[in-house]
């Protein structure tokens, strides 16, 4: 029997842990201007935790072991988590560590190595990394141009197209998943490849083409779209992995999630960059077709891509940015119902698990892992640019609080292996800082502000799939350049032409019938009688517009929504979720006062 004095400690314990966690009051309220600066300096802090962590202990291997202070090479052993992180720097505004970081890439980088890697990973992860960071060292513009740069990075990002080029020479045009970058494709390489891996290459390779003037890089990845979408069923659907010389569809899943994500999500953002409507056609026939066979209001689901039958009732966590993307087609309502489904899985489990299953609605065996994911973070941060609900803080605030109790370990951020325990292993993918943070941050700045590159910036940016800022400068974007621009249009009455347009254009004398990004049957695609696309600039069209982001709600579901969050519940929520408590963590932040040396240290090792 323990004794009073022990007993009433546990009480104070109690109590005290009851107050932290139930009456907070960050939690209590909706989130505050000043509350977002703090957030925003939060997840600064938690960015130059995980990066310090990784420079101090694993720099200049891959990624960081941030439970044991170590490192690892994942991809191909050259320092991608720096690569990865770039243009997060950047965008933060670090223009000592950026400038020291591109210097070192630029001097000590080399593809001439006998490594296997994967065609789609090193493309988002690495050519995306230093085709960003190029884009941004080189331009006065971005107020981070260094004065010493000389197109390094564009040379190394040349170099690393070419040696990825061999993948594409496949019958289909569909590319090998993997390549020697010092030898080209093994013979006795794979030849099945996933729909993501063969379809998630041409925002990356498309600006290297328009920014080396060889289009051979441009073709190729466009190539490989087109065979995949040649090889569509008759619904419209694609599968998940194919054979890239007999075309046959090895995996017939088809859906938003695994395998098959960002094969979407490029297809809709090729056209945004680069105004190539074949994409846009393409984009709208998928979107039809996904939103007809695997919407299941609020949620998606895997189906057989012939027949439509349902195979995975499943949530996997990779489908948590269709709402963003949504966002950017202009479909917004449904992002939102989806949103906050998808929501309502982190807050029962502090995290979203790799796979939820809906028929069940528990978390689906072997799939119990949240390896730092940024999805969810990705569709808060474009739900609250589009319709500035305060909500999307809120829920940005319940990430940050799940990340800094849960996640935080000695040296960065873990995995976590399992979403019911928390439990948490030693590995920090390179897209924690190129991703999960960056749009945590852009959230919290656009409350705040905003004064950053992408919501102030002197272009328009789409971020690549790993996150990466590709901008609509006019070199990348002006040759096909449109006022249609980001899913608006224009009417002809409201044309104005732009004096510094490029004659040339070959949609100038284009006349179709186009409406917003979206398919013909969408509710917003008659809402405004267009005439097709017009070069120039378009100027009755409001910033959101131009865009694609300008949701206003209608009346009447503006009132829906308050009452819902006044307490209706969506279908999700209604299966009696628990919402994780935010916590706040102790820790202090640590700089890296070594940053300098350490760069220059690991440079003179080579
Ligand atoms: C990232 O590498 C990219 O976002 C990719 O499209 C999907 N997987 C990870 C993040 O989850």
């Amino acid at each position: 029997m323990p004794s009073a004095p022990i007993l009433l400690s546990l009480f104070f314990i109690f109590l005290s842990a009851y107050s932290h966690f139930f009456l907070h009051p960050a939690l209590a309220d909706g989130v505050t201007p000043e509350e977002a600066k703090q957030l925003r300096d939060e997840v600064r802090e938690m960015f130059y935790h995980a990066f310090n962590g990784y420079m101090d202990h694993a720099f200049p291997l891959d990624e960081l072991r941030p439970h044991s202070c170590g490192g690892e090479d994942s991809l191909g052993g050259y320092a991608l988590t720096l690569i990865d992180a770039l243009d997060t720097l950047a965008l933060l505004g670090d223009r000592d560590r950026f400038a020291a970081s591109v210097e070192w890439i630029g001097k000590n980088l080399q593809f001439n190595i006998n490594k296997t890697v994967s065609v789609f990973e090193t493309t988002i992860r690495v050519l995306g990394g230093l085709l960003s960071a190029h884009l941004i060292a080189s331009d006065y513009a971005t107020g981070m141009r260094i004065p010493t740069y000389d197109n390094q990075l564009l040379n190394l990002a040349e170099d690393l197209g070419r040696r990825l080029l061999p993948a594409f020479d496949t019958p289909s045009g569909i590319p090998f998943g993997s390549v020697n970058l010092m030898y080209g494709v093994d013979e006795h390489e794979s030849r099945i490849t996933s729909t993501a891996g063969g379809g998630t290459l041409s925002l990356e390779f498309g600006v290297l083409s328009r920014l080396t003037n060889d289009p051979i890089f441009e073709q190729v990845t466009k190539n490989a779209v087109r065979g995949l979408w040649a090889r569509r069923s008759k619904l419209n659907l694609v599968g998940a992995h194919i054979n890239v010389f007999t075309g046959e569809w090895t995996q017939k899943d088809a859906g938003i999630g695994t395998s098959i994500d960002s094969f979407y999500e490029y297809l809709l953002k090729a056209y945004l960059l680069f105004g190539d409507e074949e994409y846009l056609y393409i984009f709208q026939e998928a979107y039809a077709a996904a939103m007809r066979c695997l919407y299941n209001d609020p949620w998606y689901v895997e189906v057989n891509m012939d027949s439509a039958a349902v195979v995975w009732p499943l949530f996997n966590s990779l489908q948590a940015f269709w709402p963003g993307l949504q966002v950017l087609a202009g479909d917004i309502d449904p992002a939102i119902r989806t949103h906050t489904a998808f929501f309502s899985v982190w807050k029962r489990y502090g995290f979203t698990p790799e796979g939820f299953n809906l028929a069940t609605f528990s978390v689906q065996h072997g799939q119990r892992s949240y390896p730092l994911r940024p999805e969810l973070m990705e569709s808060t941060y474009w739900l609250y640019k589009a319709t500035r609900d305060p909500k999307y803080l809120d829920a940005g605030r319940e990430m940050v609080a799940s990340l800094q109790y849960s996640a935080r370990c000695p040296c960065g951020y873990c995995h976590i292996s399992d979403v019911e325990f928390h439990k948490q292993e030693d590995h920090m993918e390179s897209f924690f800082l190129a991703e999960t943070v960056k749009y945590l941050w852009l959230l919290f700045d656009l409350a705040v502000g905003p004064d950053n590159l992408v919501d102030n910036g002197p272009y328009k940016y789409i971020f690549s799939t790993e996150g990466h800022l590709l901008p609509a400068t006019p070199e990348i974007s002006l040759v096909q350049e449109h006022c249609s621009y980001f899913g608006a249009y224009c009417n002809t009455s409201n044309i104005r032409q732009d004096a510094s347009d490029v004659a040339t254009n070959p949609l100038d004398n284009l006349h179709g019938r186009v409406g917003t990004a979206l398919p013909s049957n969408s509710r917003f695609s008659d809402s405004t009688p267009i005439s097709g696309l017009i070069k120039g600039v378009c100027p009755g069209l409001t910033h959101g517009q131009k865009f694609g982001i300008s949701y206003v709600l209608p009346s009447h579901r503006a009132h829906e929504d308050v009452s819902r969050n006044q307490g209706e519940q969506t279908n999700a929520e209604s299966h009696s979720m628990v919402v994780v408590q935010s916590q706040n963590s102790d820790y202090s932040p640590s700089q890296n006062k070594n940053y300098h040396e350490k760069l220059v240290e690991s440079s003179e090792g080579e």
